[in-house]
């Protein structure tokens, strides 16, 4: 496998999945956590991202103390592992609470308890020595246009990160948008849409966004242009790599599957913005194909790396000067086969 120390890697123990779909239940046996830690060793990676309650299992009956030292039993096993806590993300969209939105609710009670458990969310990542917490704003949006006010629903996102940003004066929040799926229409679509936002939050400064490929894609963007914007705002804090072939469910593909060079221009961007520079992790939110064979459940976080690392090599022997001439001739076809060559090698 190709080496390379510039990147650390991630992934969550829901990327070790049982091959559940919405039409059938799952294809391989379940597997308790530690198991999947135990994966996540054994494959080199560096890093675990959780959501609070693969934390602390069925945290809204737990008390605080309960959560205080079920989130330190797990801080030891990740350090005597030598693994680290990525990020943390409260699982907004189980709860009956969080039926017509989390945050954006139509109903107080509802946001009132999404944002109770977003404080416990950012207790949980304190236990773990994590200052970096994650939205998917799965459930803010709507599916029928007229049944919320999304003037009001912008407020609510804002009120909810300000208390985020309260709670706990050292934590960060990366917002990972995504255009739909489960909602018909999410209100935090893009980028843009999630640093657009943290400038009405009363820190802006400690609130950025992580890009998910499959997210981009299925917003009808190329998701190296959503790093490097991202990244031109100093934001990118952290990233879900992946792949999806064109406009369907979100089909979290191993990184490259579906279209090698829009993985390549990811892989690109990241090497000229300089990510992971700053400690920042390569997390792979990717899921075993429904089919896949209990003896082959690691291989598409694997392969996911591999092809990661194989696209540093191409994006490092890049034959730069000889595509700045065609760049300057303005020869966009000799260009674009120029890229293809490259990839396709001898
Ligand atoms: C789903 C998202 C999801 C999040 C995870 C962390 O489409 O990609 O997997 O990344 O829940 O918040
Ligand atoms: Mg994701």
């Amino acid at each position: 496998m190709p080496k390379d120390t510039t990147y650390k890697f991630c992934f969550g123990p829901w990327n070790l999945s049982e091959g559940q779909d919405p039409y059938g239940p799952p294809t391989r046996p379940v597997q308790s956590f530690d198991w999947k830690l135990e994966q996540l060793k054994k494959l080199g990676f560096d890093a675990m991202m959780f959501h609070d309650d693969d934390a602390v299992p069925d945290i809204d009956n737990k008390s605080d103390a309960q959560l205080k030292s079920e989130a330190r039993a797990l801080k030891k096993k990740l350090d005597d592992a030598g693994i680290v806590a990525e990020i943390v993300a409260p699982r907004l969209w189980f709860d009956p609470r969080t039926i017509d939105g989390a945050y954006t609710s139509n109903d107080p009670k509802c946001r009132k308890y999404a944002i109770e458990r977003s404080l416990r969310c950012i207790d949980v990542a304190n236990y773990l020595d994590c200052d970096l917490i994650v939205l998917w704003l799965a459930r803010e949006g709507s599916y029928i246009r007229e049944s919320k006010n999304a003037r009001k629903c912008v407020d609510y996102l804002v009120e909810a990160v300000d208390k985020m940003l309260a709670h706990d004066k050292k934590i960060r929040i990366a917002i990972e948008p995504k255009p739909n799926e489960p909602m018909d229409l999410a209100y935090i679509p893009t980028i843009g849409h999630a640093l657009a936002l943290a400038t009405q939050t009363s820190d802006p400064k400690r609130v950025g966004c992580l890009i998910e490929s499959a997210h981009a894609i299925l917003a009808g963007l190329d998701p190296a242009d959503e790093i490097d914007f991202a990244c031109s705002f100093g934001k990118l804090w952290s990233l879900h790599l992946n792949d999806q072939n064109g406009l369907k469910f979100d089909q979290d593909k191993p990184f490259g599957s579906a279209n090698l060079r829009v993985a390549f221009n990811q892989v690109r961007a990241l090497e000229r913005n300089g990510y992971g520079k700053k400690g920042e992790y390569v997390a792979f939110d990717v899921h075993p194909f429904r089919t896949t064979k209990v003896e082959h459940w690691t291989a598409h976080l694997e392969n996911s790396r591999r092809t990661f690392l194989r696209l540093v090599e191409k994006a490092r022997t890049y034959p730069e000067a000889e595509a700045q001439k065609l760049i300057a001739d303005r020869n966009y076809a000799a260009l674009d086969q120029l890229v293809l060559e490259h990839l396709m090698g001898k």
